[in-house]
């Protein structure tokens, strides 16, 4: 009978303050009670559209309201978190503390697969919080090299949580105790792939160091990869880029001209900063229009890049392509 090692036990050898891993467990039980409302669907009532628009301007569903409140009020008990900020708001949040840390997260990433159950998921970013005063949105705009801790839950098959904090990824499969128990030690992305992870329809309005790359991709062993691709496309980030974790592959949403004053879909603060770390962390690459994501200086808090991560050998293959022009 195998035993496993559980979040708690395994938190308390990891080199991190207390107060950090009161942040981590709060964020892990909020996920584990989500996942129960997300598991519940249409019995509780809680699919559909919320009949409002987020900061994004993204018709919210209703479960984008529920587990951001629930993540909301959760953190806001947590003595450690000075403040918080949300994809689904469009302020920060003081919780009126000062020092420790700051919270960004996407409560339900994907939520447009809600409705059709498929996988969804929550990201989460923790950053040090300033010494000596309330944060305000400037004390969010850090660098995403500057996260103590990043992560996201998934609610699939399985509900995993897949974490870093000061080294290494590691994932915690929540059991039916509620219980996040170590299942995925040290989890480490193969340099090479050959599967390949865009939404294909915007094919005609990316640019065109994506189009070579992908082209390239479709001409197969004939072409300047020398090898067959397969594809995926979730759209659901965190089920993408969680395959890519357990089997290698590269994900990308780049810059399209359908709005192209805007860099790319995807948020940088609490989408591709945590993604990011976990794939470095786990020994691939994460690039945005060329350089790494990790080193952009954000200026505003819901800020867009482009995104391509996962497999090292590949995603250095679309940033020789940009450097290409
Ligand atoms: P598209 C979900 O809305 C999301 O933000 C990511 O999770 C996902 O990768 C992407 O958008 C999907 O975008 O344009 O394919 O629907």
């Amino acid at each position: 009978m195998t035993t496993f090692v559980d979040l708690t036990a395994w938190l308390a050898a990891e080199p991190a303050d207390a107060a950090l891993t009161d942040v981590v467990q709060t964020i892990a039980a909020t996920c584990a009670r989500i996942s129960r409302v997300v598991a519940s669907g249409a019995l509780s009532g809680s699919l559909g559209a919320a009949g409002s628009i987020n900061v994004q301007d993204e018709e919210q569903k209703k479960l984008d309201v529920i587990t951001n409140d629930m993540l909301s009020e959760a953190l806001k008990a947590c003595g450690p978190v000075a403040g918080l900020a949300s994809e689904e708001m469009e302020e920060v949040e003081p919780t009126g503390r000062v020092g420790g840390y700051l919270v960004t997260f996407d409560p339900l990433d994907g939520s447009s697969n809600i409705d059709v159950n498929v996988s969804v998921g929550t990201i989460f970013s923790v950053l040090p919080a300033p010494a000596g005063h309330a944060p305000v949105e400037a004390d969010f705009l850090r660098q995403g090299r500057d996260q103590v801790a990043a992560g996201y839950a998934v609610y699939g098959p399985q509900t995993m949580l897949v974490l870093t904090l000061a080294s290494g990824v590691n994932g915690f499969t929540l059991d039916a105790e509620g219980r996040w128990l170590l299942t995925h030690r040290a989890i480490a992305i193969k340099a090479d792939t050959a599967e390949f992870a865009i939404n294909m329809s915007n094919q005609r309005h990316w640019a065109e160091p994506v189009r070579r790359y992908i082209d390239g991709c479709l001409r197969g062993k004939d072409g300047p990869r020398g090898k067959n691709f397969n594809m995926r496309w979730v759209a659901s980030m965190v089920a993408d880029v969680h395959r890519i974790l357990m089997r290698g592959g590269i994900f990308m949403y780049p810059w399209d001209a359908r709005e192209p004053d805007k860099p790319g879909k995807l948020r940088l603060m609490y989408e591709a900063n945590p993604m990011s770390l976990l794939v470095e962390r786990a020994g691939g690459k994460a690039i945005g229009d060329g350089g790494d994501i990790l080193d952009v200086q954000p200026t505003r808090l819901h800020q867009r890049v482009p995104v391509a991560l996962g497999s090292a050998n590949e995603v250095e293959a679309v940033r020789a392509e940009m450097r290409a022009g």
